[in-house]
């Protein structure tokens, strides 16, 4: 007779398989997990709630427009940058195996409690990127990274979090769009889920979600075509001779998110106002390219995997070349020897 406690989990289309249900099932088919992640995976997505709560109600509760401050990055806080950053710090400041929290609207990483007392994870999160969109209910999402720092002796705060993307034991995003979509890896594949508001849970709906591997489709901000290196000029000349569409919401998640469900490639390469690229490694880049990686799809900052760039400092920037293995392969063969 099996133990219906260790029988293996059969996922089939009508199961109804919640958030935690399915990170609790995947925790006992790895052995040495320990509940972590789902402990600090609840934390995430009942922060996604609350905020998905505020994202809707922008336009009634006061919550639009921007403060007239800046983070340290220099982007424009919106009201709900601050009130969603507020949300999550609220929601994983009580996980006793978070040590570390290092955010984009935080200057340094915050430490809640040292190795020794049990913080044993980093989490690294955007809060709320895409949002100077939110005043045209354009979609906008929160970005997330994990990763592990029991095993680093140093306390220094930048020290614990400043590893490559390799490192990261989790990643994920929150999109709040026309639904709200949590797309998570725990580096086992990608498992897609949607917020059902009638129940309060995010349901499972697309398990081991993989890219399509070629779609005719560039999503890059075409207005600084002039800016851009030589090579994705060449790729954008030949894109358009080749029957390509253009796509781009400005909303890295939207873009990215679209991108994993139809295929084709995002990029943001280096501009003159960011010769190293607009997007920030540790909180917008590592935690995308362990996705679409884990998708079955490239994530590349020029010619380098985005994953293997060891940090040099929590908001620092990169060029991103994201997308479907044969679509990113197409921007490379048009790079040549510019970078
Ligand atoms: P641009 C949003 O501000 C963001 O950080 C990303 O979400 C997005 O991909 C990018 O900047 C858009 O930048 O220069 O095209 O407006």
């Amino acid at each position: 007779m099996t133990d219906p406690h260790t029988a293996k989990p059969r996922l089939t289309k009508d199961n109804l398989t919640s958030l935690q249900t399915h990170i609790l099932a995947e925790e006992q088919e790895y052995p040495g997990a320990t509940g972590d992640f789902s402990w600090i995976l609840s934390a995430i997505t009942l922060a996604g709630k609350a905020i998905a709560n505020k994202v809707r109600r922008a336009g009634i509760e006061d919550v639009l427009g921007s403060l007239g401050t800046q983070n340290i990055t220099g982007d424009t806080q919106q009201k709900l940058d601050v009130i969603s950053n507020e949300i999550i710090m609220r929601c994983l400041g009580d996980r006793a195996n978070v040590g570390v929290l290092a955010s984009e609207e935080g200057d340094t990483p915050v430490i809640l409690r040292s190795s020794a007392e049990g913080g044993h994870y980093a989490v690294i999160f955007d809060p709320l990127d895409g949002s100077s969109n939110l005043d045209v209910s354009v979609g906008v999402g929160t970005i997330f990274s994990i990763l592990r720092t029991a095993d680093l002796k140093s306390e220094a705060p930048e020290d614990l979090i400043l590893q490559p993307g390799t490192l990261q034991v989790a990643a994920g995003y929150v999109l709040y769009g026309s639904s709200v979509v949590c797309m998570l890896t725990t580096g086992h594949g990608v498992d897609m889920f949607v917020l059902d508001q009638s129940i309060g849970a995010f349901v499972l709906v697309k398990p081991k979600l993989t890219i399509p591997s070629t779609k005719k489709i560039y999503s890059i901000n075409e207005a600084y075509y002039d800016d851009f290196p030589d090579g994705y000029q060449r790729y954008l000349n030949w894109a358009h001779a080749n029957g390509y569409s253009g796509r781009y919401i400005g909303s890295m998640v939207a873009d990215i998110h679209r991108t994993l469900l139809m295929g084709g490639v995002f990029m943001y390469p280096p501009t003159k106002a960011h010769p190293q690229g607009k997007l920030r490694l540790m909180y917008e880049a590592n935690p995308m390219a362990m996705i679409v990686e884990q998708a079955g799809g490239k994530a590349l900052a020029e010619k380098q995997r985005i994953l293997e760039i060891q940090p040099t400092g929590l908001h620092q920037r990169t060029s991103v070349l994201i997308g479907s293995p044969a679509e990113v392969d197409h921007v490379l063969e048009h790079l040549g020897s510019d970078s």
